[in-house]
């Protein structure tokens, strides 16, 4: 699957696509099952936003941002050469009515200099407006990198409680429902975020956070840790990431 021309200027206009399909029903099971696994693994308070980077150590996670799919869209997007900047589940369980995420543009604290990102999420469960999908201001990415400080409401998923300063009208938002198996994709300066999960439902998400080779982490990001990148497809002749090697352990 690649995108059209159509979907390319849509996504220049809007700064987003969504479901777009990635896995068969069947397929997304498996992707379902090998997460089950892992959250039995590393328990439940560990998934809700623990888990980064853990394509370094799971095939399943590695498999799913270098999946040939998602990476010929993101090409469409970004050109050929490609890294993976990190990955990062987004899980919240059911009726944690306390848990959101508030509107933010991704790059503000990812200390990359040119700030070109691009994240695609993939839907591990189903992703609906009930269980708290992802909801995006459409051409907000065409305003520049806003002032973020903190929210003043708790339980905000984000690493650094950071929420946009300004007023983000609601009434633009378009929430992003996807299947099982589906991704969504978006810009790295879409102002962007999510309700909670009022439903008795799951809502896991992987996001997939990719940028090109010239991208250079000039600052400490929000965490405060080196970005686990590797190279997912073509060349990077500049090597501003190191040398990450994948060791799998399951
Ligand atoms: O999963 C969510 O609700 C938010 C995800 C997000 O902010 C992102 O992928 O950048």
């Amino acid at each position: 699957m690649s995108i059209t021309s159509e979907q390319v200027k849509f996504f220049e206009d809007h700064g987003y696509l969504t479901r777009l399909d990635v896995h068969d029903t069947s397929e997304a099971a498996v992707v379902r099952e090998a997460f089950d696994k892992l959250e039995l693994w590393e328990g439940r308070d560990e998934c809700i936003i623990g888990l980064h980077g853990r394509h370094i150590d799971r095939r399943f996670i590695w498999e799913l941002a270098t999946n040939a799919k998602t990476l010929d869209c993101i090409a469409a997007l970004m050109g050929p050469d490609i890294i993976v900047l990190s990955t990062h589940f987004f899980c919240k369980y059911p009726q944690t009515t306390d848990k959101f995420v508030a509107w933010h543009q991704d790059v503000t604290y990812w200390g990359l200099e040119p700030p070109d990102a691009l994240t695609a999420w993939y839907a591990v469960d189903d992703s609906d407006v009930e269980n708290g999908c992802m909801r995006v201001i459409p051409g907000s990415h065409r305003q520049g990198i806003l002032p973020h400080g903190k929210s003043d409401r708790s339980g905000n998923l984000l690493s650094i409680n950071q929420e946009i300063e300004a007023d983000v009208d609601d009434g633009q938002a378009v929430d992003l429902v996807l299947k099982a198996g589906q991704i969504s994709i978006h810009h790295g300066h879409l102002i962007h975020g999510s309700n909670p999960n009022h439903s008795e439902r799951r809502r896991c998400g992987l996001a997939i956070s990719y940028c090109p080779p010239h991208v250079k982490p000039v600052r400490a990001n929000s965490l405060d840790r080196v970005w686990p990148a590797v190279l997912a497809r073509g060349q990077d002749p500049f090597h501003h990431f190191g040398d990450w090697k994948l060791k799998f352990t399951n």
